[in-house]
């Protein structure tokens, strides 16, 4: 009988840690098994009366604590099933619980921008084009019509590797690039980092740019004002007032500049539209004659326009950013703000 009683408590303990896996029925189950009504050790407190009485003091308390001890092993199973909200656990581990989340890093603000405002230019049938950012002066300047004079190939503005050799200073020199190897028609952007010899509050030596492109058969000023408008109020909001002013740049002919509506006043007049209730966003134009001849365009048949635009200004515009410097300071708790 002691033997029996011995296998009893070893088999439910047993029985109870598979059970404990398979969830709170299987432990119920054990439950009436082993210490129910018509469960097996109830079973022999009962028939004590039918043991020799020798025999009985001895397996009476026995079965009484393995009673106990089982129970209480069931109780607890039962809590702990409790406690990881009756989910199942397998030695510690349970499968049906979500993974701990690794912490997963932000894309910059300037990066944020950057891939939005090529979206928006993917949308209109624009693709995207790249370059290298050490560039030759042909590409960087000779092929956009600045002329040798021109102040922006001063030693002052651009970082020179040697005296044909630089750091791009717009992403244009990726266009003309592009231009060489493709005929109209065509429709690119041209994102990327461009580097100009200047470092003060509101510039610093590295920026990001995108310039657009888009040559064909009857391109005109008309196309450049609608495509531009359509980018100010899908990348601002569709309500923002946008205008065009007469402006000079050597690859562009007719040239202008674009301005928007101060989106932190709304036009009123403040500290950063300077009281005017206008910003300036943009710089475009009719592509010069002369850069077309640069990369064998058939000036007759084909007419385009570009355009380019800083993208840490208007980050800061979207944004409402009031300093150029949190861009560059890879601060954790600037950066995190732009989930
Ligand atoms: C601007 C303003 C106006 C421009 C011109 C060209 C090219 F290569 F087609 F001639 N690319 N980008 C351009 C025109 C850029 O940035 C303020």
């Amino acid at each position: 009988m002691l033997d029996r009683l011995e296998t009893i408590r070893t088999e439910a303990l047993e029985a109870l840690e598979a059970a404990q896996k398979k969830g709170r029925e299987a432990i119920e189950e054990l439950r009436v098994k082993v210490t129910g009504r018509k469960g097996e050790l109830t079973s022999i407190l009962k028939s004590i009366g039918t043991l020799p009485s020798d025999q009985r003091p001895l397996v009476g308390q026995l079965a009484n604590k393995y009673k106990k001890e089982i129970e209480s092993a069931i109780k607890k199973a039962l809590e702990s099933l409790e406690e990881s909200g009756g989910s199942v656990c397998i030695s510690g581990f349970d499968p049906t619980l979500p993974g701990r989340r690794l912490p997963s890093g932000t894309l910059h603000p300037v990066t944020k921008v950057m891939d939005e405002i090529c979206a928006i230019f993917n949308r209109m049938g624009f693709s995207v084009a790249q370059g290298p950012e050490i560039e030759l002066d042909f590409y960087n300047f000779e092929a956009l019509n600045i002329p040798p004079d021109h102040p922006a190939r001063d030693m002052q503005d651009t970082f020179y590797i040697d005296e044909k050799v630089l750091l791009r200073t717009h992403t244009s020199p990726i266009q003309i690039r592009t231009m060489e190897k493709i005929q109209p028609p065509l429709r690119i952007i041209a994102p990327g980092k461009v580097y100009r010899c200047d470092s003060d509050v509101t510039h610093t030596p590295m920026f990001h740019q995108v310039e657009g492109l888009m040559v064909d058969t009857n391109v005109s000023f008309a196309d450049l004002k609608g495509i531009l408008t359509h980018f100010i109020h899908e990348i601002f909001s569709s309500g923002t007032g946008v205008r065009f002013r007469p402006s000079f740049f050597p690859f562009t002919e007719p040239s202008a500049e674009v301005d928007i509506q101060c989106v932190i006043c709304g036009g009123n007049g403040c500290r950063v539209c300077s009281q005017t209730g206008w910003l300036e966003v943009l710089g475009a134009g009719l592509v010069h004659p002369a850069v077309f001849r640069h990369v064998g365009y058939d000036t007759e048949k084909y007419s385009g326009f570009a355009f380019g635009l800083g993208i840490e200004r208007i980050t800061m515009l979207k944004y409402g950013i009031d300093d150029l410097r949190l861009f560059f300071d890879n601060d954790i708790r600037f950066l995190t703000q732009f989930k």
